[in-house]
């Protein structure tokens, strides 16, 4: 048995400890994200960091409190008597509805914080509107609206993705984005729900059929990444990716320039469904055909 000071030092050393360690697996957990290319994905690795530092330290306290008392309150052999009767105990209930309500609280403000620092204009309308009443609308627009941006048209439709550079007139089946420079993208679905994720990119957003989103970010790590679809749209849904590009201004300059000659690749679904196995069984489910590529209506 220990002495309640020891019990209290013991307390305080492993609480201790178990803070080290939580927050040390919380600096651990950037390693295993992907690749952050873009300036806002930090803001994502923050958060994700800071739910497994709170994460460990609750797995911590939770496993270590049993291994404790495995190993501590042991009862005899042929002990049939009750134990230590933890109900009506209300300093306890008082911890322990208090302690998960804060956390979910802060958890909560912390991830709200992060939304409003990503500027996906469809949605930061909404909590401008406050802000339009006082009558400081136009000083937030003209915030949100540095002069050198580059806007870009992300046209999604079963199972097939257009990029459009309405400033260079241009049309692609490939994304390229300027490295260190704002980019807006100019989300829209042509049909169902799609979904737009890079995961490198930290960043994933519904595509909604007549509801332009527009999200603007910073690209930052040249290289070659995927688009995938986050959402189940249809059959080939998982056919639906594109390669994007983060180019250095140069490459981009020129690559904007060679755009015009493009090949353009031929829709994954479209090669998919036109090659089609034969089946042993056919459940003669409806399907949508693929769309047609944009490349065969010119
Ligand atoms: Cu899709």
């Amino acid at each position: 048995m220990m002495t309640p000071i020891l019990e209290k030092i013991a307390l305080f050393i492993s609480v201790a400890l178990m803070i080290v360690i939580s927050y040390w697996l919380g600096q651990q957990s950037y390693n295993w994200m992907p690749v952050a290319a873009t300036a806002e994905a930090k803001h994502v690795d923050d958060l994700f960091s800071f739910l497994v530092a709170l994460g460990s330290f609750i797995f911590l306290g939770v496993v270590g409190m049993i291994v404790f008392s495995i190993i501590t309150c042991r009862a005899d052999e042929n002990d049939y008597t009750e134990g230590h009767p933890s109900r009506g105990n209300n300093k306890l209930e008082f911890f322990w509805t208090a302690t998960p309500t804060i956390l979910v609280l802060w958890i909560g403000w912390q991830s709200f914080n992060i939304y409003q620092q990503l500027d996906i204009e469809g949605l930061n309308k909404i909590i401008d509107l406050k802000a339009s009443e006082s009558g400081n609308k136009s000083m937030l627009i003209a915030q949100k609206i540095p002069n050198q941006i580059e806007e870009i048209e992300v046209i999604a439709k079963q199972w097939d993705w257009t990029f459009r550079y309405p400033q260079s007139n241009i049309t692609t089946s490939e994304l390229h984005l300027p490295q260190n420079k704002r980019v807006r993208l100019i989300l829209e679905s042509e049909d169902v729900i799609h979904g737009f994720y890079v995961p490198e990119f930290r960043f994933k957003q519904d595509m909604i059929p007549n509801h332009r989103l527009n999200f603007t970010f910073t690209p930052l790590k040249e290289g070659k990444y995927k688009l995938h679809d986050s959402q189940f749209s249809g059959t080939y849904f998982a056919l639906m990716e594109a390669d994007v590009y983060i180019d250095s201004p140069e490459a981009y300059g020129q690559w904007l320039q060679s755009a015009h000659n493009n090949i353009l690749k031929p829709s994954l679904a479209a090669t998919e469904h036109a090659h089609q196995p034969r089946q042993l069984i056919r459940s003669d489910w409806p399907t949508i055909e693929p769309a047609t590529p944009f490349v065969a209506q010119q």
